[in-house]
């Protein structure tokens, strides 16, 4: 039987916080004005005040829907609101971000002028990602994605409008039993888990790396009837070959035990979404900016989720990501029957 590892044993493996992680990142980049790492030292403590909020949501009494719909005519629960609030104010007085776009927020919203001689930076988020699991104490989360502003764009809506290989950096975080950060700026994926007694987000894994395959697949198959050809034929192919199948209906969830455990995460058009049900430059783009930093693939049809050019803030889309051999099978399927 193995031994546990001491306190001291822990404290030395794991004492590299957020800040000093980004610190250190930020010291290879002599040139580096540091704004970059302000902005995300922003989502960290948002991030954190979110992971409380919601821990304390049935005693504060803040579970539940509002009597309000969002811009995609979905109603808002409480906590989508409160996330939403606390990810624009602490973002909002940040020097060096122009524009943040949520996915509860209509329009994209301008922030001060920044007249400095470099870019700006561009945040979106879904603030609460898969808020209907909320009433039931399910794991839900925040995504973000963090984009350069041209400062040639004519509206905030233009200057968004930008695939996501243009990310600079990506992110979600998962409140679960843990509280966990999940990051990329484009040099590999880095895992942290918050302490919560000493309210730091703590780096775990360096360089995580999606498993090659497994053989799970993860999406809302009760609305097979509906899915093109392709997608039914590898569900009837998955079956016979001994896959199993999970599914929390919440992104962050279930991507985050893909990037863990291996598998695919699906999400087809159905007769209720045509296009897709979750929003591209908010939710695929940076899960699969994610993914793909840790070794895997996304697609959405049959092009790579990365390289779509957005015509809207809140378009959506269908995606099919996870370990690149598992995603290899699906896409073998929709090759011989492609989706339109
Ligand atoms: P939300 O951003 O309004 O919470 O919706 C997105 C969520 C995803 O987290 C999840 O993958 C999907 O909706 C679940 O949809 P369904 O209930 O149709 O399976
Ligand atoms: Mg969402």
């Amino acid at each position: 039987m193995s031994e546990l590892p001491t306190p001291t044993e822990i404290r030395s493996e794991q004492l590299l916080s957020i800040q000093s992680y980004l610190l250190a990142e930020e010291a290879q980049h002599p040139h580096a004005s540091g704004r970059f790492t302000w902005i995300l030292s922003a989502i960290s403590l948002a991030t954190k005040f979110i992971a409380a909020r919601c821990r304390r949501a049935r005693i504060e009494g803040v579970l539940g829907s509002m009597d309000t719909e969002n811009v995609q005519g979905e109603v808002q629960q409480k906590l989508d609101v409160i996330a939403n609030e606390t990810l624009i104010s602490c973002l909002g007085s940040r020097a060096g971000l122009a524009i943040v776009a949520s996915e509860e927020n209509d329009e994209p919203i301008m922030l001060h002028a920044d007249n400095s001689s470099e870019r700006p930076y561009i945040a979106l988020f879904d603030p609460l990602d898969g808020s209907s699991n909320l009433d039931t104490c399910g794991t839900v989360g925040t995504i973000f994605s963090i984009l350069e502003h041209d400062r040639r764009s004519n509206s905030p809506e233009e200057a968004l409008r930008q695939s996501g290989t243009k990310q600079v950096a990506a992110g979600y975080v998962l409140y679960g039993p843990s509280t966990v950060m999940v990051l990329t700026h484009g040099k590999g994926v880095q895992m942290f888990v918050l302490d919560p007694t000493i309210g730091s987000f703590l780096l775990v894994e360096k360089n995580l790396r999606i498993p090659a395959a497994a053989k799970t697949y993860s999406m809302n198959e009760a609305y097979s009837n509906e899915f093109a050809l392709g997608y039914k034929n590898y569900l009837k192919w998955a079956h016979e070959n001994g896959y199993s199948t999970r599914y929390a209906g919440a992104m962050v969830a279930d991507v985050h035990r893909v990037m863990i455990k291996g598998g695919v995460f699906l999400y087809p058009p159905t007769a209720k979404a045509p296009v897709g049900k979750l929003r591209l430059m908010y939710e695929a783009n940076p899960m699969a900016m994610l993914v793909e930093q840790a070794g895997g693939k996304s697609f959405s049809g049959m092009t790579r989720t990365l390289e779509i050019q957005p015509d809207s803030l809140h378009q959506r889309t269908s995606v099919v990501m996870g370990s690149p051999d598992e995603v290899d099978h699906v896409m073998r399927h929709l090759e011989e029957n492609p989706p339109e």
